[in-house]
């Protein structure tokens, strides 16, 4: 076997607590685990370790500390900046066979899911014993809830429900310094001291590795409303998010698409238009509840200012298509070529302010470059991608970075800093909120093994 750089002892080490099917170390068996989703993080592992089990992540972290080999935890792969691909040689700790699924506690409404667990496979299981889980996002099928809940991923229903903290009840992780820490009781009130799992969620493995979580489920409402609505422009349709936010009280989504995007989406689905005559702006906005919500939306809707035509959809199908336009954005613009990715917030009111300055602000930088903004309009959650422009990726970001901090935004609404923002972390951040971050992770990582060069310098 190869040692890819590994000492000798550790990788005799591994092997066994991993048995070699368990430990890659051929290149060709690596590559999937070494590079993101988008092409634009490439490294190489030194090698990949795939645990089964809690006991072996942590015999793995002691054995890498020992050596002082620096992991990176891996989920589903699906992160988009740069924070779980081995970059600098380390060590890839995959934690999909982590995918034990607890039985739902039908009497307080929680499970307990490995880390490997898909988002997908926590939704059918929450679905089947009547529940729901309140994180819904497009790569549902190969995030993990240990990607998940390490980079608090938002996604599609955060207004109704919150980020993936918001669901986090308890945490079992492996610490940078190899200690385990497992609080899984799930009680609604535990008021016992720091809360350990608010901490590690967003933490984007930096501080340990999330080997289990458990999590609130909500109510599973089963009236469902989408709509479609257009608009003249992105500004009217970012104005009309705010008031839509406000005025509907069953909304679970409210989300941005634009002309191009939708075309583009179009092109590559083969779909028909959303409607006859483009418009240059689309909201599509989901409602659940008990009970229909279709009236519920429909007054609101008919009180917008600027709206242009609507399709309103109710049986399952037809919102799936409806939600074609907004999910495939991802995968269509990926098509064009590597894109630079920016995930933003502005507070909702000023969401119009944004997409009004953001495509100038890219041109500014790269002329020739496409700019496709879409995302979470409902939170104030932008998303930026500009394909043509990577060579100026870091000139394109600076500037669009300081747009957004000049309207008191944030440079990361739901992706994280990962190694990409890392740079620019400190326009949202403090020098004592830094400082306090480096002592954190001092002491629950001393050597600096875990995800080093992510979030922190
Ligand atoms: C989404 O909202 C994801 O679809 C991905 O956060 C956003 O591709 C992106 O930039
Ligand atoms: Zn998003």
């Amino acid at each position: 076997m190869e040692g890819l750089g590994l000492p000798q002892a550790l990788l005799r080490e591994l092997t066994e607590i991993l048995t070699p099917a368990h430990l890659l170390t051929d290149p060709d068996m690596t590559e999937s685990y070494s590079v993101d989703w988008t092409g634009r993080f490439k490294g190489q592992a030194r090698a990949v370790a795939r645990p089964g089990a809690t006991a072996e992540v942590a015999a793995a972290v002691v054995a890498c500390r020992r050596e002082g080999v620096a992991i990176v935890p891996q989920g589903g792969n699906t992160g988009l900046v740069g924070g779980s691909v081995p970059l600098d040689g380390e060590l890839v700790l995959s934690l999909r066979r982590l995918s034990e699924l607890g039985a739902v506690d039908g009497t307080s409404g929680q499970v307990t899911a490995g880390a490997g667990v898909t988002l997908g496979d926590l939704q059918r299981a929450a679905e089947q014993a009547g529940w729901a889980y309140g994180v819904d996002l497009a790569a549902r099928d190969s995030a993990t809830v240990g990607g998940t809940v390490g980079t608090n991923a938002g996604g599609l229903q955060v207004l109704r429900h919150g980020g993936t903290r918001r669901q986090l009840l308890g945490i079992e992780a492996v610490l940078g310094n190899g200690s385990l820490v497992s609080h899984l009781n799930g009680l609604e009130r535990d008021n016992t001291g720091y809360d350990l799992a608010g901490l590690l969620c967003g933490s984007e493995g930096t501080l340990g590795v999330v080997t289990a979580a458990r999590l609130r489920l909500v109510e599973a409402l089963h009236e469902r409303v989408t709509a479609l609505l257009s608009f003249a422009s992105p500004a009217a349709a970012a104005r009309a998010a705010a008031e839509l936010r406000r005025g509907v009280s069953s909304v679970e989504s409210i989300e941005l698409v634009l002309d191009e995007g939708v075309a583009l989406v179009c092109a590559h689905l083969g779909l028909p238009p959303p409607f006859a005559t483009p418009s240059p702006a689309y909201l599509l906005v989901e409602c659940a509840g008990e009970s229909d919500p279709t009236g519920d939306l429909a007054g609101a809707v008919e009180s917008l200012a600027d709206l242009g035509e609507a399709a309103v959809a109710t049986d399952s199908s037809r919102r799936a298509e409806l939600w074609r336009y907004r999910e495939a954005h991802t995968e269509a613009i990926s098509r064009l070529g590597t894109p630079i990715k920016m995930d933003v917030a502005v507070a909702p009111g000023r969401l119009a302010e944004l997409v009004v300055e953001a495509p100038g602000v890219v041109a500014a930088v790269v002329a020739r470059a496409r700019t496709f903004l879409f995302g979470h309009a409902g939170d104030g959650n932008l998303h930026v991608n500009v394909i043509g422009a990577l060579a100026r990726a870091e000139e394109v970001e600076d500037a669009f970075y300081r747009l957004v901090a000049s309207l008191s935004g944030s440079i990361s609404a739901e992706h994280g800093i990962g190694r990409a923002k890392r740079r620019w972390l400190a326009l949202c951040r403090s020098e004592s909120e830094l400082a306090a971050f480096s002592a954190v992770k001092s002491a629950l990582d001393p050597d600096g093994i875990m995800n080093p060069g992510v979030l922190l310098g």
